[in-house]
């Protein structure tokens, strides 16, 4: 089952067919006992919906996102690692990567307000002081306010690799700006873990062009999403639970660097794809 915000309202998608979601609170939904369950009865209930997306072209997704914080993980495969190391090597913080690839404790670090997200389709932001600028395809953990992982979305941690590269203690900089995070496209309701040959996909479409194309399976993935989730919730409560992006294993050749108008599109398959369009310069309410 799969559930989706929208500008018209909550809904769950199971087996192609779509029914309204009663609950129109979407952090009551991600604070609910059982929310498998719940969505289960909505379902069973039997009213499919004609009226979600395509037969309403004004309804648009919304990211799936109430009053949650974003956190990620770092370094949590073996080419982000290697990426880091040699991003970093000139100010000396390569060591810093293979230590913390390694080590038990895993890096964890603030990822984004719910204002700093960007919805399904909108636009995701590249800083105007960077020159080096990526997209971090990521699977993404909801965790509920009681630690419990009910859910996978997936969500795009957009890095200034020069400014991060430059000094470590830049990385809430190249990490954390307006638009610097996407999530969705729904969220794959689900309190069983993914497995390993699950794919995660990314192409960077330009001028019609793809200029980049990746591929990872979970395989890649050194830490259990549970265990991650297990570190973020020790010593921090969240009321309204949490979203966990769990680390890239996809990075472009060090020549790439994204520019205004790229669409990224990236699809784990049985989430479903989130495209955004990149734009730089001033936050509008246009973008
Ligand atoms: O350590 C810096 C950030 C790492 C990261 O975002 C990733 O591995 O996905
Ligand atoms: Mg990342």
């Amino acid at each position: 089952m799969k559930l989706c915000r929208t500008s018209n309202g909550n809904y769950v998608e199971d087996g192609g067919k779509h029914f309204r979601v009663p609950e129109s609170n979407w952090d009551a939904l991600v604070a609910h006992e059982d929310l498998g369950a719940y969505l289960r009865s909505v379902v069973n209930a039997g009213n499919p919906t004609s009226d979600f997306a395509s037969a309403r072209p004004e309804m648009r997704l919304e990211a799936p996102i109430g009053s949650q914080e974003v956190w990620a993980a770092g370094v949590t495969y073996f080419r982000s690692r290697s990426a880091r190391m040699a991003e970093s090597k000139d100010a000396g913080g390569g060591d810093f990567y293979d230590r913390v690839y390694t080590a038990e404790r895993p890096e964890l670090f603030f990822k984004a307000t719910p204002s700093r997200v960007a919805a399904p389709g909108a636009a995701v932001r590249i800083r105007s002081d960077a020159k080096w600028s990526v997209p971090e395809p990521e699977l993404t953990l909801l965790i509920n306010p009681r630690g419990q992982i009910i859910g996978y979305t997936v969500g795009n941690d957009m890095s200034s690799r020069d400014i991060e590269g430059e000094n470590p203690l830049y990385l809430p900089q190249a990490k954390v700006y307006d638009r610097s995070c996407a999530l969705g496209p729904c969220i794959l309701v689900s309190n069983d873990s993914l497995p390993p040959t699950t794919p995660i996909r990314i192409e960077i479409v330009r001028s019609g062009r793809t200029e980049f194309s990746g591929a990872t399976t979970l395989a890649e993935l050194k830490r259990a999403p549970a265990d991650l989730a297990a570190y973020l919730f020790r010593e921090n409560t969240f009321p309204f639970g949490a979203f966990l992006m769990t680390g890239t294993g996809i990075v472009p050749p060090d020549d790439f660097t994204l520019v205004p108008a790229d669409r990224i599109r990236i699809t784990i398959d049985p989430i479903g794809t989130l495209e955004n369009h990149v734009v730089q310069g001033r936050l509008t309410p246009a973008v």
